[in-house]
């Protein structure tokens, strides 16, 4: 019966949107209150066009928070109808209670705003209306200072990972103190000066390797994606730096970077060679600091958690390390003992299988994104898995989220090995939990 009654009142608002009438204050309530009963897991409805929207970022304001029934649905659509037209509401079965609130929607990449909006109007969560998920606002803030260090340019995983990180940002989870490009080629840092565009943080800095590794083999060739154009010319995506603008050294800009922080303050997230890295070790005093590369990471720097490694009972080759060895073998002989390294090996990622038609249905709420470019027109289904997001995800997140070995020291083969030894007094590495 109550099926029935409640089709006949959505029935009647229907028609009352087709007549281009208005509905009464009364006729509102009862459709919200049957929404209510429809959609018990959560809705939100858009007061002009009567429909759930398809899209946007609902957060609730506080002033109506409390309406817990019928009776209190008049000062929520009046609360709505002085703001946006949109009312949400859910059913909490625990408490027997309905919630209905009077909502604010954000463009659905205006992550930053929405959650500081929910967090000054005391709301525990976000919902994306595109994905029909709640994001949880509760969290503690904090000031993470992380470096990331990635071989943009050939498995997509590192795109991954930077937008997990400008995500974190949004959220105020951490502070992304500048990217490191730790493989040759120009296109592949005005790669991330894209998404550092994309995101709303053209200004984050970008250090470039330049006495890298020649040629390494590239997977997926997205370096032409910071020069895509429409069809009538013009580019696609914005940049900070120019086609003939440049990037500054990556082993300077760490020294810059790191010089500028507080001791022992700094995260750094390894996601691709380790070029830079050993290049830093190995650099002298200059303009940013009187310190060598070695005492300036002991100085500076907090951990690092890098991908790479294999430490499963088959003994093979890394991919990062074994590509860069010389320089890994000097990074391995020159990070400071004391500073830990978190390993987050092939292992942890190989399970996490993105593929590529779910990458493009994921991001169906915008026409033009440049990883959807990227997913578009190249072929991405190569066998990569989600192996980069793993070790900032735990950088950011920190330990708990994961299940660490115990401590131990790993020992690099010049063949590119990576062999684990369990000693309390070594590093740890990381395995999924
Ligand atoms: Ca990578």
């Amino acid at each position: 019966m109550k099926k029935i009654l409640l089709a006949l009142v959505l029935c009647t608002a229907f028609s009352a949107l087709q007549a281009q009438e208005r509905l009464t204050d009364k006729e509102l309530v009862n459709v919200i209150y049957a929404m209510g009963q429809m959609y018990p897991d959560g809705f939100t409805l858009d007061l002009n066009t009567m429909r759930q929207p398809a899209e946007g970022l609902m957060v609730s304001y506080k002033e109506t928070q409390n309406s817990f029934d019928r009776k209190s649905l008049p000062a929520v659509i009046k609360h709505a109808r002085a703001h946006e037209n949109l009312v949400g509401g859910w059913y909490d079965a625990e408490e027997d209670k309905y919630y209905f609130d009077s909502t604010r929607a954000f463009p659905e990449d205006s992550l930053a705003a929405a959650v500081a909006f929910a967090r000054e109007n005391e709301q525990h969560t976000v919902y994306v209306a595109s994905k029909d998920i709640n994001i949880w606002t509760n969290y503690e803030q904090k000031d993470l200072r992380v470096i990331l260090d990635c071989d943009m340019g050939s498995s997509t995983d590192d795109l991954f990972a930077l937008m997990m990180l400008y995500r974190y940002m949004d959220m105020k989870r951490c502070n992304l103190l500048g990217v490191i490009v730790d493989r040759m080629g120009k296109a592949n840092a005005d790669i991330v000066d894209v998404l550092n565009n994309f995101y709303g943080y053209p200004d984050i800095p970008i250090g470039l390797e330049t006495q890298g590794i020649p040629d390494p083999h590239v997977f997926i060739t997205y370096h032409n994606l910071p020069y895509a154009r429409s069809t009538d010319g013009e580019p696609i995506f914005k940049r900070s730096v120019g086609d003939n603008g440049s990037h500054m050294e990556s082993y300077k800009l760490y020294r810059k970077l790191l010089a500028e922080q507080p001791d022992k303050s700094v995260t750094i997230a390894s996601i691709g060679f380790v070029t830079s890295l050993s290049r830093l070790l190995q650099s002298g005093p200059d303009e940013y600091s009187p310190l060598s590369g070695v005492e300036l990471v002991r100085r500076k720097v907090k951990e690092i958690y890098a991908m790479g490694g294999v430490f499963g009972d088959a003994v093979e080759p890394d991919y990062n390390f074994k590509a860069a060895i010389d320089f890994s073998l000097k990074f391995f002989e020159l990070w400071p003992k004391e500073i830990d390294i978190v390993f987050s090996p092939g292992e942890v990622g190989d399970p996490l299988d993105y593929r590529p038609e779910t990458v493009i249905a994921d991001m169906d709420w915008t026409d033009l994104h440049p990883i959807k470019w990227t997913y578009q027109f190249l072929n991405c289904d190569t066998g990569q898995k989600m192996w980069d997001p793993q070790a900032v995800i735990n950088a950011v997140e920190g330990d708990a989220l994961y299940k660490l070995s115990p401590r131990g020291w790993v020992t690099l083969t010049p063949n590119g090995e990576t062999i684990f030894k369990e000693d309390p007094k070594g590093l740890p590495w990381t395995s999924i939990r």
